[in-house]
């Protein structure tokens, strides 16, 4: 992982001419748009293979977790690593929704009243508003074996050997477990009405958020046939995207609203600490800004040439939900 030193990181970092995502003309929206309807028929044929085998009370659950209205940024990102390594195959995006498939799990749970007690996810009731506790519970959970048979499914139809398709299942699982996501989780649950610090809670949120982000870009790098310094240049790029991320959305969840981010802006009434009530509102945003630069110049320092994921970077910290 790259040396950051902390003095470097906030408004010492404004000049976003030196590293700056902007460099590349980039048709953002297009891309985004099209990207997302790659992965919407991903999902769906994945759906469709994975259904038969829930149990019939839960089909309607899950299908409504994974629905449309999510950003679908860590497919996306997954396929753009992959197309950076030089990766032709359509069927990246099967691989790709597995991730997505981890992630709607992750929102499902999140989102239970024994977590954060949502009501509203993606401008829709969540799971266990319109399904129940019970039905959600399960949901979520039988959303973590089909991920991985997805990325088996997806890995195998790139046509990677078994070998590598099992390296790619290792990163996935890796990321989604007690080291990553649910590790993180559990830092966040521990820390609900504290206060901490800067190094606790970027260490709760490069594993809550930033292990998945940082598997996407691994996983698409590797379907790719990339390794050594390239490989290592998408891992950096994904683990600061995932600290610009995180960052933006704690600004989001406390300047915007349930109308524009399709969920209840919750972390300061849930007790947990976030980026703004550390540093406030606009070092937060600057040092969101500062990531979105270190994401590029891992990939720049590199030689990994991807007007894409350096599009990306900037759309992480500039989106609105
Ligand atoms: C059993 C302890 C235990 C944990 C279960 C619930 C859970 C695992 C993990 C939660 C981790 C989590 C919810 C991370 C996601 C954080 C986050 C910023 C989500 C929003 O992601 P977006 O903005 O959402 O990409 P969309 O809706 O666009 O997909």
């Amino acid at each position: 992982m790259m040396e950051l030193r902390e003095e470097n990181r906030g408004q010492g970092a404004q000049g976003e001419g030196e590293k700056g995502w902007e460099g590349q003309p980039f048709e953002l929206e297009g891309f985004l748009s099209a990207e997302r309807r790659r992965v919407e028929a991903a999902l769906e044929a994945a759906l469709e293979e994975l259904l038969p085998l829930f149990p019939p009370s839960t089909r309607d659950a899950v299908r409504w977790g994974v629905a449309g209205g999510g950003k679908r940024l860590r497919p996306i990102l997954c396929a753009a690593a992959y197309h950076a390594g030089g990766g032709e195959h359509h069927a990246i995006y099967a691989l790709a929704v597995s991730l997505e498939l981890i992630h709607a799990y992750s929102l499902i749970h999140d989102d239970l009243p024994c977590m954060d007690d949502a009501a509203v996810r993606r401008g829709l009731p969540a799971v266990h508003r319109q399904f129940g506790e019970k039905v959600a519970a399960v949901a979520g959970a039988l959303l973590i074996p089909a991920a991985l048979l997805q990325a088996w499914r997806g890995a195998r139809e790139l046509g990677l050997p078994p070998e590598k398709a099992r390296g790619i299942l290792e990163e996935l699982s890796r990321a989604a477990g007690a080291g990553g996501m649910v590790g993180g989780q559990v830092l966040d649950l521990l820390g609900e009405g504290q206060a901490l610090s800067a190094a606790e809670l970027e260490e709760l949120h490069r594993r809550k958020t930033g292990a998945l982000l940082r598997a996407a870009l691994r996983m698409g790098g590797m379907a790719a046939g990339l390794d050594g310094p390239q490989l290592e240049a998408l891992e950096q790029y994904g683990a600061a995207v995932g600290l610009a991320f995180q960052i933006a959305d704690d600004v989001l969840d406390a300047t915007s609203t349930l109308a524009a981010l399709g969920k209840e802006p919750s972390d300061a009434a849930l007790g947990k600490s976030t980026y703004v009530a550390l540093w406030g509102l606009e070092e937060a945003r600057s040092r969101a800004r500062w990531w979105a630069r270190e994401a590029v110049e891992a990939l720049r320092s590199a030689g990994v040439s991807s007007p894409a994921l350096m599009a990306l970077a900037g759309y992480v910290v500039s989106r609105r939900s």
